[in-house]
């Protein structure tokens, strides 16, 4: 049997098979999802970061260890499931222009969705113009971005000079996210929100919305 901490070693090797094999062993012991993403999966990348900064991993294990990370998610994600009629909201979420990143992203995504907002994913690398073009388009009330890199979180501030200037800003709220933006961030760059993981992310947009 294996446990959330043997699961967290197993991200960090990055051998997808017995990633899910341990997802599934532990959901079927009864173990709640939630907890094998927030207290097994997430260790586990998070320590694949510590790692590869201090140059024992390099980024062809991180993406090993990324794909078996999505593989987990999704088979935990199966037992999360959802509202069946969204109602909370909708929200327009990408990882900006320059960032790849996109496991917190989709965290983000799918606990929105399983609280009954619908969600237009613009996925990764998002230019600027796509954010614009989709708030236009599908009219959201929440736009969320997420960025990973440090070269990369100022994209957020753009997208937001840009709704600005198409006269849309006051129509949406704009939460951000991602591990090295900070609320002091989001403040600066005059974003309505930050939180600093999926659970909180979905607590922000309904305190926005009411
Ligand atoms: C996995 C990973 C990768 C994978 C990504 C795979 C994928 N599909 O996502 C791959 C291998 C592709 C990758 C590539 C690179 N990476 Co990388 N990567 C990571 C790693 C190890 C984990 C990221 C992750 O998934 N974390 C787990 C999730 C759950 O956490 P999270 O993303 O923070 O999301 C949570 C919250 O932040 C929040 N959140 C996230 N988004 C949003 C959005 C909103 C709106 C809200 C409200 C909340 C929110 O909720 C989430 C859920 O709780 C991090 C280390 C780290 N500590 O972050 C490095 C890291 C981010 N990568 C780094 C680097 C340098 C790179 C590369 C440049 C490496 C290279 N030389 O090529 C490239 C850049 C590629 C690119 N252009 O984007 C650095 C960034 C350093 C910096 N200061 O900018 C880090 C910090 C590693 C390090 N310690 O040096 N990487």
């Amino acid at each position: 049997m294996s446990s959330l901490k043997e699961l967290a070693e197993l991200v960090i090797t990055g051998d997808i098979q017995k990633v899910k094999d341990a997802t599934k062993q532990l959901l079927e012991a009864g173990e709640d999802p939630l907890r094998v993403i927030n207290e097994g999966l997430i260790p586990g990348i998070n320590e694949v970061g510590v790692r590869f900064k201090e140059g024992e991993m390099f980024v062809p294990e991180m993406m090993m260890s990324a794909q078996a990370m999505k593989a987990g998610v999704e088979l935990a994600k199966e037992k999360i499931g959802g509202t069946d009629i969204p109602t909370a909201g909708k929200v327009v979420m990408g990882s900006v222009k320059g960032d790849l990143h996109d496991i917190g992203k989709n965290l983000v995504i799918m606990m929105l969705e399983s609280s009954g907002f619908s969600i237009v994913d613009l996925g990764v690398d998002a230019p600027v113009e796509k954010f614009v073009q989709a708030v236009k388009e599908h009219k959201p009330q929440v736009v969320g971005m997420s960025a990973l890199l440090t070269t990369t979180m100022p994209v957020m501030q753009e997208v937001i000079r840009a709704l600005d200037k198409e006269g849309l800003r006051s129509k949406v709220k704009v939460v951000i996210g991602g591990a090295p933006v900070t609320q002091e961030y989001a403040e600066e760059i005059g974003a309505d929100g930050y939180a600093p993981d999926a659970g909180t992310a979905v607590e922000l947009c309904k305190q926005l919305l009411n």
